[in-house]
């Protein structure tokens, strides 16, 4: 058995630490988006494949038995082409995802489809807005330059922001509800845009905007093709197991 762990987040730094206490052989896998990427205790590769065809390539020459895509649930292109890639080399997929975000009573949730959608539904006055979906979609946004940004990004920008009136905050993320809600008061936030990651961690400015009652627009992930989907690590290593026994029994 060897195991391609497509990570990135931190339901895939809590799996690679379950498997690191194991006998499986597994490989742990960024796309190198970020300057300093948390090590893990795996073997770690980071870069791109070359697309379904560069993964298949890799699939093959590194003998991998088993993918597990734990990365995030708008990481829908890698996603994809784990599912196309696992089909054309017979390997065993599973994905490992958090559940989405549910609006509870009192929440002020605009539910948009995409970015472009957000940016339909900020208001018409200027407002300063939190806008924590990264880096990869901010220009989009200047569009809508009468509004003031306060921007999160895991590294310092690498290129300028188009964007006229904005702040920049630098974190990695371990998000905590408290101090979310004093960075929205410390920047006057009267609006919030984030994606629908689910999980604890993206979650805290969500529960921060919940306790200012802050308006929040909310994208819905994009639609990836059905594949064997667990939400804890405790199924995928049930998943691992079912095929390592197996295995052992016949001692390969
Ligand atoms: C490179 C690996 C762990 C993983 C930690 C989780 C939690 C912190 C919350 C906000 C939202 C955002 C962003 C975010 C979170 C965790 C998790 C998560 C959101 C790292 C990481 C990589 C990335 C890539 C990065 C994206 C960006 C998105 C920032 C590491 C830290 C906004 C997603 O500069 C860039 O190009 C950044 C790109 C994809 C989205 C975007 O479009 O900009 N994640 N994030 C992974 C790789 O190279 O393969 O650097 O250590 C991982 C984590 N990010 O092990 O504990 O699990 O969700 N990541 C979002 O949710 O909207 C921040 O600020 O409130
Ligand atoms: P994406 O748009 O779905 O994928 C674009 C390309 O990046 C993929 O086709 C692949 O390149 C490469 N790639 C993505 N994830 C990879 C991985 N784990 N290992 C190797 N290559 C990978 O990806 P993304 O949304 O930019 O996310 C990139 C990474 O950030 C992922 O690890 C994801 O888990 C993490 N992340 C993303 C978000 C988010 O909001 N999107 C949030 C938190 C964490 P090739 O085609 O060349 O193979």
């Amino acid at each position: 058995m060897r195991v391609l762990l497509l990570g990135g987040t931190s339901e895939a730094s809590r799996l690679a630490a379950a498997l690191a206490k194991t006998r499986i052989d597994a490989i742990f896998s960024y796309a190198g988006r970020t300057n300093d990427p948390i090590a893990q205790p795996l073997a770690m590769r980071i870069g791109g494949f070359g697309g379904v065809e560069g993964l298949a390539t890799y699939i093959a020459s590194e003998g991998i038995t088993h993918i597990i895509d734990a990365t995030h649930p708008f990481a829908a292109g890698m996603s994809r082409n784990a599912i196309t890639a696992a089909t054309m080399t017979t390997t065993h997929l599973i994905a490992l995802e958090r559940k989405p975000w549910m609006q509870q009573a009192g929440d002020d949730w605009r539910h948009v489809a995409d970015v472009e959608a957000a940016i339909e539904s900020l208001p018409p006055q200027p407002t300063r807005v939190f806008l924590a979906i990264g880096r990869q979609n901010i220009a989009a946004f200047a569009a809508r330059p009468e509004h003031h940004y306060l921007l999160r990004f895991v590294d310092e920008p690498r290129d300028l922001i188009a964007l006229p009136h904005h702040d920049v905050v630098i974190a990695r993320g371990g998000f905590k509800i408290d101090s979310d809600m004093e960075l929205m008061r410390a920047h006057g936030i009267g609006w919030v845009v984030s994606k629908n990651a689910g999980g604890a961690t993206a979650g805290a400015k969500i529960a921060a905007a919940r306790a200012l009652h802050l308006p929040v627009t909310m994208i819905a992930r994009p639609t990836i093709p059905q594949r064997t989907t667990v939400e804890t690590v405790e199924e995928v290593m049930a998943w691992l197991a079912l095929d390592h026994d197996h295995d052992a029994r016949l001692g390969v």
